[in-house]
């Protein structure tokens, strides 16, 4: 009678096992997909189209902005105003002998992804917020301002952001 039970038991722990393993499968990957979701959304563009914008179209480009980057840890220039709507092209140059890059954001933003990086210091990160160029390099980047407000920009190579290497962008 014991026995009886027991193999009923495994018999119906069977299925239940099976139907336990595809679960895991199915909710490995739902994982997955969550964790790729809430990284794209904490790496940009669900927080950027809220806040500070969206990737532009370059069709959509009403104006271009150049910007220098240097190793005297500034940009040039450093305080921008634009038109909410705005679609920029900012044609981003490298002037010194180290790596520069340029990332739109809240200050908020820029440095929860600071943090992100100074876990991570090998970490490649590239996204339609940012350009980050070597040195002698020119690169653009094409962005539209979609709300007014008070916004920022920094270089989040370790110690740049820290020396001062951010900029202020005002949207009206
Ligand atoms: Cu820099």
């Amino acid at each position: 009678m014991k026995k009886n039970l027991l193999s009923i038991l495994l018999l119906a722990a069977a299925p239940a096992l099976a139907l336990a393993s595809g679960d895991h499968a199915g909710g490995h990957h739902e994982h997955q997909e969550k964790a790729r979701h809430e990284h794209g959304a904490h790496g940009h563009d669900e927080h950027h189209e809220a806040l500070i914008g969206r990737p532009g179209e370059r069709a959509k480009v009403t104006r271009t902005i150049r910007v220098s980057m240097a190793d005297t840890m500034r940009f040039e220039p450093a305080d921008m105003t634009f038109r909410a709507g705005e679609t920029v092209r900012f044609a981003v140059s490298n002037h010194g002998k180290i790596r520069h890059e340029m990332v739109l954001g809240t200050m908020d933003e820029l440095q929860e992804h600071l943090a992100m990086m100074r876990k991570n210091p090998n970490m490649h990160h590239q996204d339609a917020n940012m350009i980050s160029l070597a040195p002698g390099e020119s690169g653009e980047m094409i962005w539209q301002f979609t709300r007014p407000g008070n916004f920022d920009f920094a270089c989040l190579i370790p110690g740049h952001m820290e020396a001062g290497m951010t900029g202020k962008i005002t949207v009206r």
